[in-house]
């Protein structure tokens, strides 16, 4: 999907199984409502070994690979669209950095989290992560089209 771009732009998000059992979802959903981004897409899932190995295909040589599968697959995560202007950088920089000792508090590594191994939440790092990534973890028709709809009340 191209066209997703300024104020329409598009990023992929997702509470890993740890913030799902911590029962972190509320709280994130919160923070990306709150921060002024529209929910385009939401749904629990238990991510099969296959769709893990195409997210994560760049990190395939990486020796915490097994690990990080293995995690990811331990239970359900929260996969979510959110869009809006410049989401993709924006949430990365709420989300914090990878490694949740060096993220700051007032981002969510660093307000949940402490290890790298289990930090909670996934963000895409660029515009073309986000497209192949929202490709691969929903159909299109799962995906809300604001700009088609009646949004009255949503300043
Ligand atoms: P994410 O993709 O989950 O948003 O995280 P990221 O871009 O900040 O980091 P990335 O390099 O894409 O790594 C993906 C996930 O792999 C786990 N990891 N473990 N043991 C380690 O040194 C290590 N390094 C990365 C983390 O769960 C990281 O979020
Ligand atoms: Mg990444």
């Amino acid at each position: 999907q191209s066209g997703w771009t300024g104020v329409n732009e598009r990023t992929f998000i997702a509470v890993k199984p740890d913030g799902v059992q911590r029962k972190l979802v509320g709280e994130i959903v919160r923070r990306f409502e709150k921060r002024g981004f529209k929910l385009v897409a939401l749904k629990l899932v238990k991510a099969s070994e296959e769709l893990l190995s195409e997210h994560y295909w760049e990190l395939r040589n990486k020796p915490f690979y097994s690990t990080l599968i293995s995690y990811m697959s331990s239970g359900p995560v929260v996969a979510m669209v959110w869009q809006g202007l410049d989401v993709v950088e924006t949430a990365r920089k709420m989300l914090g950095e990878t490694n949740p000792a060096d993220s700051l508090p007032g981002t969510i590594r660093g307000d949940f989290c402490v290890q790298v191994g289990k930090n909670v939440i996934h963000g895409s790092d660029s515009v073309e992560s986000a497209q192949k990534e929202i490709c691969l973890w929903f159909r299109q028709s799962e995906l809300h089209r604001w700009e088609s709809s009646s949004t009255n009340w949503i300043y």
